[in-house]
């Protein structure tokens, strides 16, 4: 008799969230407002007040101040406080996010940006799916984040997105919430439903009068009831997710706009040879990814993390777009000789990029056209 073997692949999914992240990048901006209540509107012009809140620091949400609510509400919950209101700055905070999200594709071979300040990442390789080398990285990357952007952010870890990202709400600001397969149902039972991705406030208050308000409640209710409720698609959903039961893959949203890797070296050190050698083998890695996806590229970049965890960077653009590994590395080797030279910098972690990538087609297309063919 043949027997249907299902083998479930145990994956480690981690969720990093800045915390209260337009505020923050304005605290840091100007660092006198920290302490004081900063509210963040996005202003619709038609009268001073008019508009609503993008998002506030944690100071202000004592007072009941949070994203969605209007200008003018806001102004009255903090009406006897020194708070202050900014309008919102998208350049300034996309260029703080593409930062952060570099560092993270540094420590991971899938990223799935969801917003400007949350991404998915894969790390069960990178983890050789150990749940203690998860929260071991997490700790390095809040780390390096904050280093680098003074911002400090919440990451949960789980088997799958949906936990990750329960496990990142549970505690913030500047949480780490780590939950292993055989911790899933105890830890997600005596959440309110409203916990889970998908659940809105209708969802709730349909669940309520059926007497379910924990996701516990949720996981025992029969779901051909659900079902009848909610439709098969989003019933089923429902009793999946609050078994803490998700499939869906972490996955890049568009084509990347570089590919990178960076690692920690034994030692901090100064010397090129030592450097170059870790640095060859993530361009290796890095190339391959490369030819994997088909593109090509036209930049190739370096960077190195020091001691105090300063970070550096350095690129060359290339003539034209290449995909073989010997130009990258002989660039890679060049960038680190100039930046040695320049600077007496100890390095702890280096990094090789590749970036202005396109698709290989395109370049056959556009030499197609080139020669009229
Ligand atoms: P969130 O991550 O939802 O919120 P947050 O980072 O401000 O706070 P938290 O600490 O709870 O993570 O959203 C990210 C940014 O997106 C937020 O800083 C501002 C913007 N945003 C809006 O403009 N309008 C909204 O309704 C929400 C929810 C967010
Ligand atoms: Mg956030």
């Amino acid at each position: 008799m043949c027997e249907a073997v299902l083998v479930l692949q145990s994956r480690i999914v981690m969720l990093v969230d800045l915390d209260y992240f337009f505020a923050q990048c304005e605290e840091n901006r100007n660092p006198a407002i920290k302490g004081k209540p900063v509210v963040v509107c996005v202003y619709s012009g038609r009268t001073e007040d008019s508009g609503a809140v993008s998002t506030a620091n944690y100071v202000a949400r004592k007072y009941g101040v949070k994203s969605g609510i209007p200008i003018s509400l806001a102004k009255k919950k903090l009406k006897d406080t020194d708070a202050v209101f900014l309008p919102v700055d998208k350049p300034f905070y996309k260029q703080i996010s593409d930062n952060i999200m570099d560092i993270l594709r540094s420590y991971s071979d899938h990223l799935e940006q969801v917003s400007i300040d949350e991404a998915y990442l894969d790390m069960t390789n990178r983890t050789k799916e150990s749940y203690i080398e998860a929260k071991h990285i997490a700790k390095t990357i809040k780390q390096e984040i904050l280093a680098q952007t003074h911002l400090t952010c919440s990451i949960g870890v789980g088997p799958n997105k949906l936990v990750a990202k329960v496990a990142a709400d549970v505690q913030k600001p500047d949480g780490l919430t780590v939950v292993r397969p055989e911790e899933v149902r105890s830890f997600l039972a005596p959440l309110p439903v409203r916990s889970l991705v998908g659940v809105g406030k209708k969802t709730e208050q349909k669940l309520d009068t059926l007497g379910v308000r924990t996701v516990g409640h949720l996981a025992i209710f029969d779901v051909q009831h659900l079902i009848e409720i909610f439709g098969r698609k989003l019933g089923t959903y429902f009793h999946n997710a609050s078994l803490g039961i998700d499939d869906d893959p972490v996955e890049e949203r568009n084509e990347p706009e570089s590919v990178s890797r960076i690692s920690t070296l034994k030692e901090d050190t100064r010397d090129l040879q030592v450097i170059l050698k870790e640095a060859y083998r993530l361009c290796e890695d890095v190339h391959k990814r490369l030819l994997k996806r088909e593109l090509m590229y036209r930049s190739v970049g370096i960077r190195v993390v020091a001691s105090n965890l300063a970070a550096y960077s350095r690129s060359k653009t290339l003539e034209n777009p290449q995909n073989d590994l010997e130009t990258f590395t002989a660039t890679v080797k060049e960038l680190f000789e100039k930046f040695l030279d320049e600077s007496d910098v100890e390095a702890r972690r280096v990094g090789v990029r590749l970036s202005s990538l396109t698709k290989k087609e395109d370049m056959q297309q556009s030499l197609t056209r080139f020669f009229g063919a």
